[in-house]
């Protein structure tokens, strides 16, 4: 089947501001160098490199009431929530090249605040080994990339909740986590207290993706915008080493590719977040360059041609 995509805008958000190790500010150019933005045009698609978006730098200090660092993430929050409403307002769909997790609050309120203007539904679709439902209470680390959907949710500081002009951003019905296999044990409690939809890797591993993706885009329909927020972790480590919090027992490459076909198939896809590749703990590239294998099956690509 020939889709139709709206034409999209790439942008850089080159910091590690969020998360336990550093080197995921070199992302977007590794994304860039994989040849991310050439994939794209090549499935027919009108795409263009809007540039990096800036911020401050990371002072690499401990954390203050179990927050790391939270007035730059404000500010690189503050400024994708920015770029992100403006391509949404151009009619373009935006990809965040990241950069950790903790950016997906600004990216995710900008598509939330848009949605209700538009009178769209939202689904947020959460690849991911982590949930990323901590608090400042919770958080063992105080790293904030293992908190922004506890954020979006409306639990976390003020500074961090209010993008978009409505707390919460988000609710939790809204969103559907796969190939989760790690989770704090208060972040645990968290997650069953507030019924978050968790396709963890157990279930994964007894039903298979395509049932588990089957129930994760159910209920979508013609006026659904679904965010894509992955965060390359959920890959299993032994294709996707490039990045700072590896998990075993990911997801691998046939399932990977599964999720993104069945996301193409869904004709919803409205917005895209590529997380948490660190070129430092990478091997020659090939993580951004399975990154991009991906999102091409995300714009269409399969190996048949198919009806
Ligand atoms: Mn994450």
């Amino acid at each position: 089947m020939q889709r139709s995509y709206p034409p999209v805008s790439i942008f850089g958000v080159p910091t590690d501001i969020g998360a336990s190790k550093r080197g995921a500010s070199m992302g977007p150019e590794a994304l860039r160098v994989a040849g991310l933005v050439d994939a794209i045009a090549a499935r027919g698609v009108d795409v263009r490199d809007v540039g990096d978006v800036s911020g401050p730098r990371n002072p690499v200090s401990a954390p203050v009431d179990g927050y790391r660092h939270l007035d730059e993430v404000t500010a690189w929050n503050r400024s994708v929530f920015d770029v992100s409403t403006r391509e949404l307002q151009a009619g373009r769909m935006p990809i965040l090249l990241g950069g950790d997790h903790c950016l997906a609050i600004g990216s995710i309120a900008a598509v939330a605040a848009h949605c209700r203007s538009m009178g769209k539904q939202l689904r947020v679709l959460w690849l991911d080994a982590h949930a990323d439902f901590n608090t400042h209470e919770l958080t063992p680390s105080g790293n904030i990339h293992g908190m922004p959907v506890a954020c979006l949710c409306g639990m976390g500081p003020t500074v961090l909740t209010g993008f978009g002009g409505i707390t919460p951003a988000i609710s939790p019905d809204q969103v559907r986590q796969i190939g989760i296999r790690s989770v704090d044990p208060g972040e645990k409690r968290l997650v069953q207290e507030h019924g978050l939809d968790i396709y963890d890797m157990r279930y994964i591993d007894e039903v298979g993706m395509r049932r588990a993706m089957e129930e994760a885009l159910e209920g979508m329909d013609a006026n659904t915008h679904l965010h894509v927020s992955f965060d390359v972790d959920m890959l299993d480590p032994a294709i996707a080493p490039g990045t700072g919090t590896r998990v075993p027992g990911g997801v691998n490459y046939r399932e990977a590719q599964l999720i993104m076909e069945m996301v193409a198939d869904s004709g919803c896809l409205g917005s895209l977040d590529l997380v948490e590749i660190n070129p430092a703990l990478d091997r020659r590239n090939a993580t951004a360059k399975l990154a991009v294998d991906l999102v091409e099956s995300l714009f269409g690509k399969s190996t048949l041609m198919r009806d």
